[in-house]
Order: structure tokens, then sequence, then C-alpha cells
């Protein structure tokens, strides 16, 4: 096994044995067990041995035993089902965390969206950014689970985000993907309904893998989200990472200034695409959010009581 620019890293259901982990290869996912054979049931587990022996993931992956099965990755890629081998969240993280209005984008529609001019602007341009806690493992989908649209909101997007997953000292372990859905209608309404419109049954979805890379490719991934409803296309939009306002590393300091995060926290890092503001989610919406190196996280919306 051996990949140039990392490792893409699922977890998945295998029934009769349960969650597994596994590494993504030309469309194929490929259980990983450890030296002696134990199966490894979460990056968790793979980080923990890092730990004891101070190296890196990606070499402690690189010295995991390649097991048996092998799954074709299209076969994972379908709504869970107990009896039926599928994809799960690739981390449960014990806290998820997110940033906002870090790009231009964000900027923009809570400019359109809100009562309370000048909020939005300044933060932009702050030096602190805004950090909140956006959801709990509870509150996360994994992939082809669904998201929520609460029932009080007329007025709900998802919001495609870069997600990064932490280490209990703040490194960066592995990129992957979030869908910080939000209730623009709420926010709008008074920017202190913040917690309400963002953290509510299953508010956040991550995945579909996590690439481990040692490369420093934050800004240089291209992020795209398209919605469909009743098998039309009725959004689709895209974004360079590179137009991230402040680095990740900045964003990481904030969040553990004063401030213990248990390892596999996950960091989304705030969006760039918005759908216009004319544009709500609906139930049956399909929400997908995609990036080459990470894979495509797919989500059908829900209303939520
Ligand atoms: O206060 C607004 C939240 C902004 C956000 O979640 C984002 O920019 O992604
Ligand atoms: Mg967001």
């Amino acid at each position: 096994m051996g990949h140039s620019s990392g490792w893409r890293i699922a977890r998945l259901w295998v029934p009769g044995q349960g969650p597994r982990l596994g590494v993504c290869e030309d469309g194929t996912v490929r259980v990983l067990a450890a030296a002696d054979g134990a199966p490894l049931d979460s990056l968790q587990a793979v980080a923990a041995r890092a730990g004891r022996t101070g190296r890196p993931l990606t070499d402690v992956i690189r010295g995991l035993a390649p097991a048996e099965p092998v799954f074709e990755y299209a076969a994972l890629d379908r709504a869970p089902a107990p009896d039926s081998p599928h994809l799960l969240l690739p981390v449960v993280p014990p806290e998820v965390w997110a940033a906002g209005v870090t790009y231009e984008r964000s900027r923009e529609a809570r400019l359109a969206e809100t009562t309370a001019a000048g909020v939005y602007d300044k933060v932009y341009d702050a030096e602190r950014p805004e950090l909140f806690l956006k959801a709990t493992p509870s509150r996360c989908a994994g992939p082809n689970a669904p998201v929520g649209i609460r029932v009080d909101s007329r007025w709900t997007v998802p919001e495609p985000e870069l997600a990064v997953v932490l280490g209990e000292g703040g490194e960066v372990l592995g990129y992957t993907l979030g869908n910080d859905m939000s209730a623009r209608d709420i926010e709008g309404e008074n920017p202190l309904y913040l917690p309400q419109t963002k953290i509510y049954r299953a508010c956040c979805s991550i995945g579909p893998t996590v690439l481990l890379t040692e490369d420093a490719l934050e800004r240089r991934l291209r992020l795209w989200c398209r919605i469909d409803r009743r098998g039309s296309e009725v959004f689709r939009g895209e974004v360079s990472t590179a137009r991230l306002r402040r680095p990740i590393a900045d964003l990481v300091t904030y969040l553990r200034r004063a401030n213990d995060i248990p390892a596999m926290t996950v960091l989304l890092t705030g969006t760039g695409i918005v759908p216009p503001d004319a544009f709500a989610c609906e139930e049956g919406d399909v929400i997908e959010i995609g990036a080459d190196e990470i894979g495509v996280l797919r989500n059908p919306a829900v209303r939520v009581a």
C-alpha cells in the first residue's frame, strides 16, 4: 500500500463485525488491521498507536497490515442500513467547532440576511475570528445519512466547508469535508440566536473520508456543492480554499486559547459557497459537497421537529 500525496481513510460498517477502518485506493476500500491482525475500528485507535510511538499518523498507517475484506467504494456509498456494508462518519469527533465569516462570500451573505449591520463586516476584518461550538457526536450525520432543516426555519441552507481533524495538541491530523447546516432566517432575526441557528438535531455532516497528508494543501483545494431536488439540479457552486481569509493555524490558535480540545475534534473552517438569497433547502433535497482529494459527501435533507 502506498500513496505519494497521502492516505484517504474511510470508516465503514461491516455487518456481523461492526465499524472498521479502511484505506481507499483505486475505487476500493481495504479494511485495516494492526500488525498482530487485530481489526481497527477508528482513527482514534490509530492515533493512540501513533501517540505511543511518537510517529506521524501517515507512518503508522503505512505500517498497518493490509487485511481482508476489500469493498468497492461505490457499493459502500449508500444509505446506511444494518444489513449492508456502508460508509460511516470517518471520525467520531467528541466536539465539532466552526469558524465563521472566513470567506468574502460568507460576509456578503450575512450582510444580506441580518438586521444587525456591522457585526459581520467587523468580524471579517478583526484579528479575533468568529468561532463557535457546532455539534456533538449525536448531532453529526455521516455520508448518506439525513441532515436536518429545523421545523421553525423557512430559510435553511447547507454550508459546505473544508474541515480539519485535530490532535490533542492542535496539530492537523487530516482533512475532511463538513456541512454546517444553518437557519439563515433565525440568525438574520438576531445574531444572539446563533446557537439555535447552528445547533440542533442532525445539524452537521462530516465525511466521506479523512485525507491524511503532510502536504500543505489547505489553500489548494477546490470545494464544490450541488443540490438536487426531485432529480434536477437546483444549485451548484464552487470555491477555492485559496480564498480563505485566515490560515487554518490561526483559527486553531484561537480555538485552543484558554480552551482544551479533545483529540479528534473537528474544526469546520467556514463557508465560501452560499446559494442565492432566494434559495431555501427543502425536505428531500440531496446535498452533495465534494473535493477531488477527499470525495463526495452526500446527504438528503429532512425536517426535524
Ligand atoms: O455567524 C455566522 C456564521 C458564519 C458561518 O458559519 C460561516 O461563515 O461559515
Ligand atoms: Mg459555516
